[in-house]
């Protein structure tokens, strides 16, 4: 296990064409991330509601953290901040500067 970069957790469902757009922007990243597809684990649903406060597939945590969907992933990486908090090091990305 890679101790050293923050887990990465996608909810999606299988069916859904922006969690296919996620999953390709982390696959083209080589990051390695858990899916936990609802359509294969529907009871899962109201924890990602829980930890997001969204209804909507695909939702994606970096180190715990909610990042949103397919478009907020996609808004970070156009904006340069998703490779670095991809590289944090477990337990410290997101965690700001001066
Ligand atoms: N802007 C969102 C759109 C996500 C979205 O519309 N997802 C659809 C499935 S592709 C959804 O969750 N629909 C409601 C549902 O399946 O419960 C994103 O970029 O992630």
């Amino acid at each position: 296990m890679d101790t050293q970069r923050p887990e990465v957790v996608i909810y999606t469902k299988a069916t859904c064409p922006y969690c296919a757009a996620a999953l390709r922007l982390l696959r083209q990243k080589g990051v390695r991330f858990r899916e936990i597809d609802l359509l294969e684990e529907p009871e899962r649903r109201e924890e990602m509601i829980r930890r997001s406060g969204r209804t909507t597939v695909p939702q994606v945590f970096i180190g715990g953290r909610p990042i949103g969907g397919y478009d907020d992933l996609a808004a970070l990486d156009a904006r340069g901040e998703l490779d670095a908090l991809l590289a944090a090091p477990a337990g410290q990305e997101g965690s700001g500067g001066p």
